[in-house]
């Protein structure tokens, strides 16, 4: 029998909303006009009920009435296909390391709102052009910062109001939902929902802003923070609403952003970091990101068992790495932009994320038209969410809905990408450094393995990242041709990686690396890197248990263009390096690294 989820009574005793403020009471400020006493906006219409009631229902399988009143117990199994989506009764706090109550739910379950499907906007209303937050000019900035204002000043019955939108990216980095016809919780990081579940939050909040601004033209500004001219913090945010107090001081303008940032200062000069930026970039963009799992990340679905934790180049840096080198460094999880629970409270979210987004498109392009750059999996086009557009309506979206921004009626200004060209060259030329490696392969300092990859498992204890770890891997394939290459690309899976408490974590993987303490992204031998950033939750408290949020994780790199810079592809074995950075390796296990190959 199938018991189905017990809706309104999973939810926890009414808390404030914003109960997470504790953590942090010096930065309380009434401009984001918590819990105030408002009359809601009256909501829903009644003629949207009936959709709502009939829709909840049978969308896709035989199951149960749900409400948010009622238990729903059903005896039948799915009839159909299961697609990812929340199930919107089973709102639930989480507790932070602190054990301070994280509560970002909804003040009315969204699960008593009726709903309506989404549908693109008119094709005669103007493309809106998301320009560069460095380029965007004083008008703008300011009729940008008066709507800000105004959600700021909206009541908290309000889904436009400033931390509702924020709280909107808590729900869904917390685990904050159940997933629909199972316990396990809904999660939009380290998988393929990354870069679609944040085109739908960013474009809901850009439309309510032009709502509130009366200028349906009204686009996003994006942070370049790939090319050097927008390696800052955008001056727009520096001034007016766009401010958030709780950003690392001594990461504000001039400082050029780190965008393979370690949890700690890199010591680079602006130029040498610029380069570093850079070379990072076209690893995350175009080396390591040749087939569409490395990019998108891992296919997640519905139900414990599908459940994937393999992000994409870009999500972990920059996306990851700067998040955390925004939020400030005097607060316990480096709130705001610093975990994910309180990251969009500051406005230059929506920025990063714009980039982002810009990104997504970026690759696509890059990838040309005869390569697939869209998931053709109906689970992943179908999985949807839901989310309050400008007129307080609750839609339900799709991730087949967000796949050509032309239908949302969006683009990008076109830049440079300089990154587009910037192909690393090896720190050590290959020769010297084959020579150098082979002669550390002969010399038994501890450090070594034999040659075989059942040496590279580290066993299922696996191996604590508190010193560099190296380590020889077996390549089962050796000398492919160009053809070969194109159809499976060469990846290196660190597997196993066990953050054992949720903080920011990081370790850079190297391949032949002589000396990997001296190098980074600018150097051919970098391979990848591994980010956690900080959920912000310890536990998340779910049907009255605690349920253990960690799991384990994996990296997938691809490095087939990195072993032919470094003229390592007859090899039969590589030597890899993972070096934990910023001290955080001692809450890093891995169990092992091996080879697999990517279609
Ligand atoms: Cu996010």
């Amino acid at each position: 029998m199938w018991l189905g989820y017990q809706g309104a009574s999973a939810r926890p005793a009414p808390l404030r909303p914003i109960n997470f403020r504790l953590l942090r009471p010096a930065t309380l400020s009434a401009r984001d006009n918590i819990g105030s006493g408002y009359v809601a906006v009256p909501y829903p219409p009644p003629e949207l009920e009936l959709k709502n009631k009939v829709l909840g229902i049978v969308e896709d399988g035989n199951w149960a009435l749900f409400t948010s009143s009622t238990v729903a117990v059903s005896d039948e199994k799915p009839s159909s296909r299961v697609v990812l989506s929340p199930n919107l009764t089973t709102c639930h706090q989480s507790l932070s390391d602190a054990d301070v109550p994280v509560y970002c739910c909804p003040p009315k379950p969204e699960s008593d709102e009726p709903f309506i499907d989404f549908k693109f906007p008119d094709e005669s209303q103007p493309i809106r052009v998301r320009r560069p937050a460095h380029l965007v000019d004083k008008e703008y900035i300011a009729k940008y910062n008066k709507a800000l204002t105004i959600m700021r000043s909206l009541p908290y019955d309000d889904p436009r109001n400033f931390i509702r939108q924020a709280n909107m990216h808590c729900l869904y980095c917390t685990g904050a939902y159940n997933q629909k016809h199972s316990n396990a919780l809904l999660k939009i990081h380290r998988s393929w929902m990354f870069f679609p579940w944040h085109r739908m939050m960013i474009y809901f909040h850009e439309r309510i802003i032009g709502s509130l601004m009366g200028d349906d033209t009204f686009a996003l500004p994006f942070w370049n923070w790939d090319a050097p001219e927008g390696m800052v913090i955008p001056i727009m945010h520096m001034n007016g609403s766009f401010i958030d107090p709780d950003r690392d001081s001594s990461h504000l303008p001039p400082t050029v952003t780190d965008d393979n940032y370690n949890h700690v200062e890199s010591g680079l000069g602006p130029e040498e970091q610029i380069t570093a930026n850079v070379a990072l970039m076209y690893h995350q963009m175009v080396s390591g990101a040749k087939k569409m799992e490395l990019f998108m990340g891992c296919p997640y679905k519905a139900g414990e068992n599908g459940f994937c934790d393999a992000p994409g180049t870009i999500e972990l840096a920059p996306h990851n790495t700067l998040h955390t080198w925004v939020g400030s460094n005097l607060n316990p999880e480096r709130e705001d932009m610093g975990a994910f629970y309180s990251a969009a409270r500051d406005p230059i979210f929506y920025a990063h994320h714009s980039n982002i987004d810009r990104l997504w498109e970026v690759w696509k392009g890059l990838r040309g038209k005869n390569q697939a750059t869209l998931i053709d999996d109906p689970d992943w086009l179908d999985t949807y969410f839901f989310f309050h557009n400008e007129k307080l309506q609750l839609v339900r979206i799709k991730i087949r809905d967000v796949l050509d921004i032309t239908n949302l009626r969006y683009t990008y200004q076109e830049v440079e990408n300089p990154w587009l060209n910037a192909r690393p060259k090896p720190s050590v030329p290959p020769q010297m450094a084959r020579h150098m490696l082979k002669m550390r392969d002969n010399n038994q300092n501890g450090l070594l393995f034999p040659s075989n990859n059942l040496m590279s498992d580290f066993g299922p204890e696996g191996r604590t990242l508190d010193t560099i770890i190296r380590v020889r891997v077996y390549r089962p394939k050796t000398d492919r041709t160009k053809k070969e290459k194109e159809e499976e690309e060469e990846v290196l899976l660190v597997y196993g990686i066990d953050v054992k408490k949720d903080m920011y974590a990081k370790f850079d993987v190297f391949v032949n690396a002589v000396d990997e303490t001296t190098i980074g992204p600018e150097s051919r031998e970098f391979a990848g890197t591994f980010v956690n950033v900080r959920r912000g939750v310890k536990r998340v408290m779910n049907e009255g248990d605690d349920v253990v949020v960690k799991r384990k994780t994996n990296i997938k790199l691809g490095i087939s263009e990195l072993l032919e810079d470094l003229e390592a592809d007859g090899d039969e074995s590589i030597w890899v390096s993972l070096v934990p950075r910023g001290g955080t390796g001692l809450n890093i296990a891995v169990d092992g690294v091996r080879i697999e190959y990517l279609r």
